[in-house]
């Protein structure tokens, strides 16, 4: 699907055509799994693309069309922690920087989606100026399967969707598509994945970005998952996991089903992950991203030192026997001055420089 050849050895390809920067991702064995490779050359040539004048903007995409970045390569931060904890800790710190660096981007920003979006995916595009659909565009945010939480400002992005779609999505790291998606803006186009090289041909003509992918876009039809607007508002508003638990339960008549089902996949799910996702994205509704990212690296180095994140990647990545045993194993189990004991400042918290200093001309 790609016409030119130049070699990747950092799992990314990088060239300008013209007035476009393009960023490709390209580990397509792995699904993109974001490595400190890859974050690293695009952290290079931000800088570069924002001071370049002949650069107007800035575009992602993926030499895959199975998956635009199915997440980050938790295999080898759990492998790197059990050789260096200071290492682990900042393949998380340096991922954060990058998607700070992306939200400061001061020039339009484009990822062509297709395929899976997750995790370090949705931090790589979630902040850009314009995210377009392809037709086999899939979201989630999947981290309370593998003992984790929703990471890379994420909780941010879901603090903002409507009727609790967003605690929703965090908690059960569902898999939603296009026309979901496009329906909680968390795309802003849907734009058949036949037309993404020529959006990039246009771009790098210096097209105006907005004309362009209005003209492109197509309805992508009803959304599925707004059907349960109302169930989802009312269960995910309450105020713990259990609490929802307890709603979703309570479900009757035409929803009853769905809310059972809603309810099954939490209880997979780590109890203490389900826990911090919930207060995580509740706190982030007032903040700012910077502020987020923060708590997000807080959070990463707190589970990189507790059970369940390392157990989650082996039962559903290494092993694949998908019976992950969560400590603790259930929510009333869960003791609230541990999950406080999450939320507390690092000794070496996480620094991202303001926006205005971002945006520096240097
Ligand atoms: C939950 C996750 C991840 C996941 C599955 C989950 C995740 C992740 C991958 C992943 C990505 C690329 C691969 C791969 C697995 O899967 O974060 O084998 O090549 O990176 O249920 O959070």
């Amino acid at each position: 699907m790609l016409n030119d050849t130049s070699p990747s050895t950092s799992g990314v390809r990088i060239e300008r055509r013209n007035a476009l920067g393009i960023i490709t991702l390209d580990r397509p064995k792995a699904l993109n799994a974001f490595d400190s490779e890859m974050r690293q050359a695009i952290a290079g040539v931000l800088p570069e693309f924002a001071k370049d004048p002949i650069i107007y903007g800035l575009a992602f995409r993926s030499s895959s069309d199975r998956a635009f970045c199915a997440g980050g390569d938790v295999r080898k931060i759990i492998a790197a922690y059990r050789e260096d904890p200071s290492q682990a800790r900042a393949m998380f710190a340096d991922e954060y920087a990058l998607d700070w660096a992306l939200e400061c981007f001061s020039k339009p920003s484009v990822s062509l989606i297709d395929g899976a979006v997750m995790g370090s995916g949705v931090g790589l595009s979630a902040f850009n100026t314009h995210r377009v659909a392809g037709d086999n565009y899939r979201f989630a945010m999947p981290e309370t399967a593998i003992g984790l939480f929703p990471d890379v400002g994420a909780a941010h992005v879901l603090a903002r969707l409507p009727h609790e779609m967003g605690l929703y999505l965090g908690l059960t790291g569902r898999t939603i598509g296009r026309a979901d998606a496009y329906a909680l803006g968390l795309v802003t186009h849907c734009v058949s994945s036949d037309l993404h090289d020529d959006i990039i041909e246009q771009l790098g003509e210096a097209w105006p970005i907005d004309k362009l992918l209005d003209d492109r876009h197509v309805e992508p039809g009803e959304s599925d998952l707004m059907r349960h607007a109302l169930t989802i508002s009312n269960c995910f508003a309450a105020a713990s996991p259990a609490a929802i638990l307890d709603r979703l339960e309570a479900v009757t008549g035409s929803e009853s089903e769905w809310a059972n089902g809603v309810r099954v996949d939490l209880l997979e799910r780590a109890p203490m992950s389900l826990e911090v996702t919930v207060r995580h994205i509740r706190q982030a509704r007032t903040e700012e991203l910077r502020d987020t990212l923060v708590r997000d690296y807080r959070l990463a180095c707190r589970f990189l030192e507790d059970r369940d994140f390392a157990e989650g990647v082996r039962a559903l990545l290494i092993d694949k026997d998908k019976a992950p045993k969560w400590h603790p194993a259930v929510l009333s189990d869960v003791d609230p001055v541990r999950l406080d004991a999450y939320f507390r400042p690092l000794s070496d918290e996480l620094v991202l420089p303001a926006r205005e200093h971002m945006q520096a001309i240097s």
